[in-house]
């Protein structure tokens, strides 16, 4: 499968980078933005556009023209509420409102595993598990899996959340041998929320075939996402790091050291 016109937001960050060499199969076109400097068009399957997502006239003129979103720009990490509110929280009602009014019906969003992060690590989850946010950056991602359920029940936009793990190119510590998510998993995972029919607003985890992961996808299998990854090919070079306190966030809750983040004033 195959569409015209695919919009990638976040091109600029460390998954965009990726994705936008992966996902050339899928779409004749890939229009790539960012607030920050992305390389030039590398060819006409290409469109750069620069974009501030938290600017409501130009994330219109973005969405124009497009068969489908891959919203992946925002903020990345914990930062102070004013920051996260621009670029995630306004950025994915503008991104949401574009596509309604362009009539574009499919969004796939980088939700992130900060929407259940302060669960303990030994509480196996699935996509009904109550959210339970480890920060602004989490409370921003579990609004936009909000809006996409609202977008769905009122005007018919359907999406996939993918609740990522930890997409690197490798896990950088004990906890992401279970949240790891390899670029070629989610380049799989991606393929899947773009092209199932009536996927309405589906909730998936985002990690690999992990030897012990803390999510259940059961929800998610119309999708028919198949990881073929795992972390424990790095496991030697991950236990060779000195071991994390056993009252460390990091070893404690599932969103790690988010959990302890800020307070920023
Ligand atoms: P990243 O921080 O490298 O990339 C995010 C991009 O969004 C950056 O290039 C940044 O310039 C852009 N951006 C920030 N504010 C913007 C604004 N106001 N307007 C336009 N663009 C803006 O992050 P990464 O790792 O590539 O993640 C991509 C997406 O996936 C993010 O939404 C992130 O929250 C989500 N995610 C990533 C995970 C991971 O393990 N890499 C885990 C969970 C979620
Ligand atoms: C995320 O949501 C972040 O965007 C990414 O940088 C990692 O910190 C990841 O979660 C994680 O939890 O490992």
């Amino acid at each position: 499968p195959r569409l015209p016109r695919l919009l990638l937001t976040g091109a600029a960050g460390g998954l965009g980078k990726v994705l936008r060499q992966s996902l050339r199969p899928y779409a004749d076109v890939l229009r790539v933005s960012d607030i920050a400097a992305m390389d030039p068009a590398a060819g006409p399957h290409e469109e750069v556009v620069p974009c501030d997502l938290s600017d409501k006239a130009a994330v219109h003129a973005l969405v124009e023209g497009v068969d489908a979103i891959l919203h992946f720009g925002g903020v990345s990490v914990e930062r102070p509420f004013e920051e996260i509110l621009g670029a995630n929280i306004s950025g994915t009602f503008h991104i949401y409102e574009a596509a309604r009014r362009h009539g574009v019906k499919r969004v796939v969003f980088a939700s992130s595993n900060h929407v259940i992060g302060f669960y303990k690590q030994d509480a196996p989850l699935d996509a009904h598990s109550p959210r339970r946010p480890d920060g602004y950056y989490g409370l921003s991602k579990s609004y936009g899996e909000d809006m996409a359920n609202f977008y769905f029940d009122r005007y018919g936009i359907e999406t996939v959340s993918i609740r990522i793990g930890s997409s690197f190119p490798e896990p950088a510590n004990r906890r992401m041998m279970h949240t790891w998510l390899s670029f070629a998993d989610l380049t799989q995972l991606i393929e899947k929320s773009l092209f199932t029919a009536n996927v309405g607003h589906t909730v998936v985890y985002g990690v690999s075939d992990n030897a012990q992961v803390w999510w259940d996808n059961r929800y998610a299998t119309h999708l028919g996402f198949a990881p073929q990854d795992s972390s424990e090919v790095f496991r030697a070079k991950v236990e060779a790091q000195p071991p994390v306190a056993a009252d460390d966030p990091a070893a404690v809750y599932q969103g790690g050291a988010f959990v302890a983040a800020g307070p920023f004033e």
